[in-house]
């Protein structure tokens, strides 16, 4: 409404991919960045494994403990919700949030175990909205060899190939936005290039609120 105080609302960025495509060192140095820049930014990421929930999510990915495909999934969805209320304050203060994986992951890794895919949605109905999904494309071969994966449940060539194509499926139907094939990082010396593209997105959304 005109003559009202406008505030500045931050943006809410996600960066999603497969494991080993380089999304954390591109969220810190986003985060960096922006910062630089004299902007307010935190790096959050999922799972949150700190809270009593991310602490089960945890034990399950450490095979430490065995779950139901459908539990683990509304867990990892609760771990979310449970952000919720924090990450609409930060943002509302100004702050903008890069998230390191989002509902996105959620959706692609459970479908990805044959999960049926509407199911896998209706949890993430009411988090909050990204204005922009940067997904770092990278084929799952070249995640592999990038320092190889850790123990993890998930961290297998096979499986992440199947990750990889239900990450696909969400980009026809519910990405707000995505940087596809811009991010490529399969060369190393691309990451400055990767970090300018993403750097201006956030600055558009920051100015576009401002
Ligand atoms: P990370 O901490 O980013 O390495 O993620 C841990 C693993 O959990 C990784 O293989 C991706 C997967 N993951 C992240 N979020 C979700 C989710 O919401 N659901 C499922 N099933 N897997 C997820
Ligand atoms: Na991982
Ligand atoms: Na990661």
């Amino acid at each position: 409404i005109e003559g009202n105080k406008k505030e500045s609302r931050g943006a809410l960025i996600v960066l999603e991919g497969l494991d080993r495509s380089g999304k954390s060192s591109q969220c810190s140095r986003l985060v960096s960045y922006l910062e630089g820049e004299g902007l307010s930014a935190e790096l959050w990421r999922f799972p949150d494994r700190t809270t009593n929930v991310g602490q089960m999510i945890s034990a399950y990915l450490t095979n430490a403990s065995q779950l139901d495909d459908h539990t683990i999934h509304l867990l990892f969805s609760a771990n979310r919700w449970e952000k919720r209320s924090l990450m609409e304050t930060k943002l509302k203060s100004g702050t903008t949030l890069i998230v390191d994986r989002y509902s996105y992951s959620g959706v692609a890794f459970s479908s990805a175990k044959g999960l049926d895919i509407d199911w896998c949605k209706a949890p993430e109905n009411g988090l909050l909205a990204p204005d922009l999904v940067a997904y770092l494309d990278i084929s799952p071969d070249k995640a592999a060899e990038r320092g190889g994966y850790g123990d993890e449940r998930y961290e297998k060539l096979e499986f992440q190939q199947k990750v990889a194509e239900h990450y696909k499926v969400l980009h026809d139907a519910s990405w707000k936005s995505i940087v596809h094939d811009v991010i490529d990082i399969n060369s190393g010396d691309n990451d400055d290039d990767n970090l300018a593209v993403l750097a201006e997105i956030a600055h558009k959304h920051d100015k576009g609120k401002a």
